[in-house]
């Protein structure tokens, strides 16, 4: 079967992998979104379906004060002796307002099923991100990761560390062994490092170049876990960097392996789908890349040297559409779906699920908002040209706002929102004025504004409507034919303009300048892909 890449559109950064039996099962890094850290399960690599979250429940991570593109960084998924292990990093950066006593840093989690539940975190004593495990066959486990170089010998210089854990207490013991810092002197960002026992020696695989233009992936060897690791003559074994800017995917690295049940090797990596000239909203997407063996050494998509917009799967079987993760779903997004997440906080702690939609209290809690939790609850953006659509209705006061977001970060989003003004006349209930609000590196600047006719609880259809460069914010009456409220280009709003490591989420949000008891209903909420 032919497996279209990306295997995940949209922001599906970071991918892990592991193989149990005749079931894959992948994770990726999610930020400051809640539930974290999706699971998603495969029969044969081609198709994936999301079975759950590692991090679902309150308490099991505070994420409180996390700021955009800090949380959850890129966690590594194993299964040993009938357990899953998670080993990942929550990310507190310089400038991020955290509440006393509250913990982040690198932890283990583990699950007997991998839809869940995980445990409680077990925090590591150790700085850093990009941690991984392996489990080696003589029953030790090697706990690996990356930071910033204690005594840098140049600018961005990273090493990966490797330490023994104790699986019993998860506690890290013995010494520490620093066993990389790139495949080149003076490499930046050496970094998703992860290990392999592969006959009678050990492969590290890592990335290296920072995770946009520059990304690539690098092997070594060596005899013992802890080194001295050699790198391949060849590295970077897989980067498009050399394809210049005017490719379709770049930024290829952070690659994990897997062997599939009939001998074959894999790697699931991030690249970034260029959209509108040097930028990608999606964000940084999964890819499926075959590997073959030579000389001991792994050679990635070998006879072609990237990454595939199209891989021969010979074990996957045609099992229809694509799921909702994949992209394939479109429709109505109901609000049990494993799609919606939530900034620091979990889509029903911000909002009420209804049958057909959301319930969204008016909090005085704006996007803007780098602490609290705002009133939104949101979905990827998962292709170049698609739809969101919901109809919004609340009795609104002066200061409210309901609508739908396209969210980068506090500092950059849009927010097409219905608002309230004075009616027409004494007495009269107030009328309804439809503005588009682009958020640009922390300044609101409004794109657009359309006054619909009827009083401001009436229903609204409000839409989002993503063209490639461009989207378009509409609005209509109930069934009225939309009006084009405002528009904003897609590449104002990725992490190339805004920074960060994000794609675009897409969702209902609502918020007020003093809190009101009443709630803005939204509904029929649909996400398709356009033409
Ligand atoms: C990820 C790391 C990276 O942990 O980006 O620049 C981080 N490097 O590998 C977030 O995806």
């Amino acid at each position: 079967m032919i497996v279209t890449n990306p295997l995940l559109p949209g922001c599906y950064p970071d991918p892990s992998v592991c193989r149990v039996g005749d079931d894959y099962f992948l994770v990726t890094s999610t930020f400051e979104y809640l539930p974290g850290l999706p699971v998603l399960r495969s029969r044969d690599l081609a198709t994936w379906e999301q079975i759950g979250h590692v991090v679902d429940r309150p308490g099991q991570l505070d994420l409180t004060g996390i700021a955009s593109s800090g949380g959850l960084y890129a966690p590594t998924l194993r299964h040993h002796d009938g357990v899953f292990w998670l080993i990942g990093t929550l990310v507190a950066r310089d400038g991020d307002r955290r509440p006393a006593g509250v913990r982040d840093g690198t932890f283990v989690m583990t699950a007997t099923d991998p839809a869940g539940p995980w445990s409680d975190p077990a925090w590591l004593d150790v700085d850093g991100i990009d941690p991984s495990l392996l489990f080696d066959a003589d029953g030790r486990v090697w706990a690996h990761g990356t930071r910033l170089a204690a005594d840098p010998e140049w600018d961005q210089q990273t090493e990966v560390w490797v330490r023994e854990l104790d699986p019993a207490t998860r506690t890290l013991v013995g010494p520490e062994h620093v066993v990389w810092t790139g495949a080149v002197r003076g490499a930046v960002w050496a970094e998703g490092p992860h290990l392999y026992r592969v006959g009678d020696r050990y492969l590290l695989l890592a990335a290296e170049g920072g995770t946009e233009f520059h990304h690539a992936v690098a092997v070594a060897v060596a005899d013992e876990v802890t080194g001295p690791y050699r790198g391949n003559p060849a590295n970077p074994v897989l980067t498009h960097r050399h394809l210049g800017r005017s490719v379709d995917v770049v930024g290829t690295g952070h690659a994990d392996l897997v062997e599939a049940a009939d001998g074959t090797w894999w790697a699931v990596l991030l690249g970034m789908r260029l959209c509108g000239g040097y930028h990608y909203p999606l964000g940084r997407e999964a890819f499926l890349v075959p590997v073959t063996w030579e000389d001991g050494w792994p050679v990635f998509a070998p006879g072609v040297g990237r990454v595939p917009q199209e891989v021969e799967v010979p074990f996957a079987v045609p099992t229809g559409p694509r799921t909702a993760v994949q992209g394939g779903a479109s429709g109505p997004v109901l609000p049990d779906d494993l799609r919606w997440t939530a900034v620091r906080a979990l889509p029903a702690q911000v909002a009420t699920p209804a049958a057909d939609g959301w319930d969204l209290p008016l909090r005085p809690v704006t996007l803007a908002d780098p602490v609290a939790a705002p009133t939104f609850v949101g979905i990827r953006l998962q292709h170049h040209h698609a739809d969101l659509r919901a109809v919004v209705a609340a009795p609104l006061r002066a200061g409210d706002e309901v609508g739908l977001a396209v969210r980068q970060s506090e500092r950059d989003h849009v927010r097409l929102a219905v608002t309230a003004v004075p009616g027409p006349g004494p007495g009269t209930a107030p009328g309804r004025r439809v503005v588009a609000v682009h958020r640009r590196a922390g300044e609101d600047h409004e794109v657009g504004a359309a006054t619909l006719p009827g009083p401001v609880d009436a229903p609204t259809a409000l839409g989002v409507e993503v063209r490639g460069a461009v989207l378009h914010l509409t609005a209509a009456d109930g069934d009225e034919t939309p009006v084009r409220v405002g528009t904003v280009r897609t590449g104002d709003l990725d992490s190339v303009a805004a920074g960060g490591f994000l794609g675009l989420w897409l969702g209902p949000y609502a918020s007020a300048t003093t809190r009101s008891p009443t709630l803005a209903s939204v509904r029929a909420i649909t996400y398709a892909p356009a033409p």
